[in-house]
C-alpha cells in the first residue's frame, strides 16, 4: 500500500487562501501537510512531514496565480530569486537552494502520465518545465534533492494549481474549483503509482 503525503502552502503575497493546501485536504486517503512560505523553514518542514509520515509518495503542491491549467513540475532549479517577500520579510536573490548542489533536477514522477490522467478526468492541465525562483522551486529542488541523496525509493514531485475562483476579482484571470484540483490531485497520485510513464514516449501539447 502506497503511504501518501500531500503538501500545500500557506497563503502568501497578501492573499487570503492558498488553494493548494484548500485541495490538498480534500485528496482521499492522503495525508496533508502545510508548509509555511518561508524561505528559511520550508524544506525544514518538508523534512519533518516525510520523517513524520514516512511516505512512498510525496505530491508537493503550491499556487501558481495566473496559470490556467494544473501543471506538473518536470525541472526544478538551484536557484532562488525572489520576487516578492516571503511570509518572514526574506527576499533572497542570487542565491543556491543548495550550496554545490547541480544545477537541475528533472522530475522522477512520470509527468506526461500525470498530466493525461488529469486530461481524462476533463480537467486542463500540461507539464510545466519552470517552477519559477521563489519557494515552490526551491520545495521542488529540495525534494528532489532529498530523494536524490537519501531516499531512493521516495517517489516525489512538484504541482502548481491556479488561484481558486475566490481569488480572482477581474473576468479574464483564470481559476479553478478547489474541488476540481482536489479531483486532479487524487488523479495524480493514482497515476503516479507507476514507476515510469509507460504511455509512449512523444510530445504532449
Ligand atoms: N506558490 C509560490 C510559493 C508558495 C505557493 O503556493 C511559488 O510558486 O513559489
Amino acid at each position: 500500500m502506497s503511504r501518501v503525503l500531500v503538501t500545500g502552502f500557506e497563503p502568501f503575497g497578501g492573499e487570503p487562501a492558498n488553494p493548494s493546501y484548500d485541495a490538498a485536504v480534500l485528496v482521499p486517503g492522503a495525508t496533508a501537510v502545510e508548509l509555511p512560505c518561508v524561505f528559511a523553514d520550508a524544506l525544514a518542514a518538508l523534512r519533518e512531514a516525510i520523517e513524520r509520515h514516512d511516505p512512498t509518495l510525496v505530491l508537493c503542491t503550491g499556487q501558481a496565480g495566473g496559470r490556467a491549467s494544473i501543471t506538473v513540475e518536470k525541472v526544478a532549479i538551484n536557484l532562488i530569486e525572489a520576487r516578492i517577500p516571503d511570509n518572514a520579510g526574506a527576499q533572497p536573490s542570487g542565491v543556491p537552494v543548495v550550496a554545490g548542489g547541480p544545477d537541475a533536477y528533472l522530475s522522477t514522477l512520470p509527468v506526461k502520465a500525470m498530466v493525461r490522467a488529469v486530461r481524462a478526468e476533463g480537467i486542463p492541465a500540461a507539464v510545466s518545465y519552470t517552477a519559477g525562483t521563489f519557494v515552490c522551486n526551491q520545495v521542488a529542488y529540495g525534494l528532489a534533492h532529498l530523494i536524490a541523496t537519501e531516499r531512493p525509493d521516495l517517489r516525489g514531485g512538484f504541482v502548481h494549481v491556479p488561484y481558486a475562483p475566490h481569488q480572482v476579482t477581474a473576468a479574464d484571470r483564470p481559476s479553478m474549483e478547489t474541488t476540481t484540483v482536489a479531483r486532479a490531485l487524487t488523479a495524480m497520485v493514482k497515476a503516479s503509482d507507476s514507476v515510469e510513464d509507460h504511455l509512449p514516449e512523444g510530445t504532449i501539447q
